[in-house]
């Protein structure tokens, strides 16, 4: 009984995601926004965007010193990015697994990075590593009113 009362904060963590321009150039956007959605999280946003090097170099900023950070910006820079908010129970953690390990070498088949990339420089997806990354990505990217608030008819099939 108790397990259907409504517990506000369940499944309302969320966390950033961005298909990065290497992904879009090879046509990946699909199967990856498809692993996510068939796994259940609730898209709350999602946009095409030119990241410029300023908002690049806030959402990097953690970086700035590391040898590849120039490459980095570049690479990000290189074409439109997909941004997207995902909202579910355990998000953050969940979608890192779901993503893999940075260095797509390292990541077990099954994963995004696993399957679909090979080199550290081109790993087609960024997830956020923590819920105050999240946080602050996703207020980096989006603003309030991009995050859309809808009804999940799945909701009571997904959540206990
Ligand atoms: P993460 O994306 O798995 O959280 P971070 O260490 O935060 O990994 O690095 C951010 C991004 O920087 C990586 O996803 C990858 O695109 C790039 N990167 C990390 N390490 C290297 C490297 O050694 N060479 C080139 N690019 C790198």
């Amino acid at each position: 009984l108790f397990a259907h009362v409504f517990q506000p904060g369940r499944g309302a963590e969320r966390t950033f995601v961005a298909v990065k321009p290497d992904a879009l150039q090879r046509r990946l956007l699909g199967d990856i926004v498809r692993r996510f959605e068939r796994k259940g999280f609730r898209l709350v946003a999602m946009k095409l965007v030119q990241a410029s090097e300023d908002l690049l170099s806030e959402h990097y900023f953690a970086l700035r010193d590391r040898p590849f950070y120039n490459h980095l910006v570049k690479y990000m820079s290189s074409g439109p990015v997909v941004a997207m908010v995902w909202q579910g129970l355990d998000v953050v953690k969940t979608a890192r697994a779901m993503i893999g390990e940075t260095n797509p070498a390292d990541s077990r088949p099954g994963t995004i990075r696993g399957d679909f990339c090979i080199e550290v420089g081109k790993n087609v997806i960024h997830g956020s590593d923590s819920i105050e990354s999240a946080r602050r990505e996703i207020s980096l990217w989006f603003r309030e009113d991009e995050l859309i608030c809808w009804e999940d008819h799945a909701e009571h099939w997904i959540h206990e």
